[in-house]
């Protein structure tokens, strides 16, 4: 009975990207209504549409949801994406969150001034070197299995999957700089479902519509 999510954001990736992974990475098709102009964003925050007048919003099984963590929440629970009990939930959220945190800088680094762009990159790559990539690829060793929790697809693996591309999209020698040639990308490219992922979602394509 229910149709196709409906996401509502505008034409690139911003908060919606994640969402538009999260989805084809559990095989799920979506529609998207771009907000093209003001008048857009104007008509859903007037017909009550957005509880805080602000996108992304889907629609999906009868609900308008807002605020991209409770989107990715209810899908990832949907789609048996989060894991099979507290322990390892809370692990998902754990990793997550680091993936965010990072993807966040990356995320706002093209709305950086021009005078502060180039501390801004070395920040970003120094996190990402010695912080982001390094930990997952901890965990990733310590427990020799082919994912990040549970050896079972979570969405954890697919923020981390995408956030190496953002990583290799602004700094293509990252992973060059890990200390282990068995960093995350390779380990993610074997494991977390890289080519499928990017088989059901390219990222390009969604940019531009
Ligand atoms: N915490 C919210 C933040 C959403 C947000 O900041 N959305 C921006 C676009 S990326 C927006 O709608 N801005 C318009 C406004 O705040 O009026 C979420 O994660 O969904």
């Amino acid at each position: 009975m229910a149709g196709k999510p409906t996401l509502h954001y505008f034409n690139g990736r911003g908060r919606m990207e994640c969402i538009r992974w999260l989805l084809a990475a559990a095989g799920v098709e979506f529609e998207e209504k771009f907000i093209e102009k003001p008048e857009d964003l104007d008509k859903l925050k007037n017909d009550g549409s957005l509880m805080f007048q602000q996108v992304p919003m889907v629609e999906i099984d009868g609900m308008k949801l807002v605020q991209t963590r409770a989107i990715l929440n209810y899908i990832a629970t949907k789609y048996n994406l989060y894991g099979k009990d507290m322990k390892e939930r809370a692990l998902i959220d754990m990793y997550s969150e680091g993936v965010a945190d990072l993807g966040e800088m990356i995320m706002h680094f093209p709305l950086c001034p021009p005078a502060e762009k180039d501390a801004k990159l070395t920040l970003i790559r120094e996190k990402t070197t010695n912080r982001y990539l390094p930990a997952f690829e901890n965990v990733l060793k310590s427990h020799g299995q082919d994912y990040l929790v549970g050896n079972k697809l979570s969405r954890a693996d697919i923020h981390l999957v995408e956030l190496l591309y953002y990583v290799e999209e602004l700094d293509p020698q990252a992973f060059g700089q890990l200390p282990s040639a068995e960093g995350p990308k390779s380990q993610s490219q074997q494991s977390p479902g890289r080519e499928e992922i990017s088989a059901a979602w390219q990222p390009e394509e969604a940019s531009h519509g």
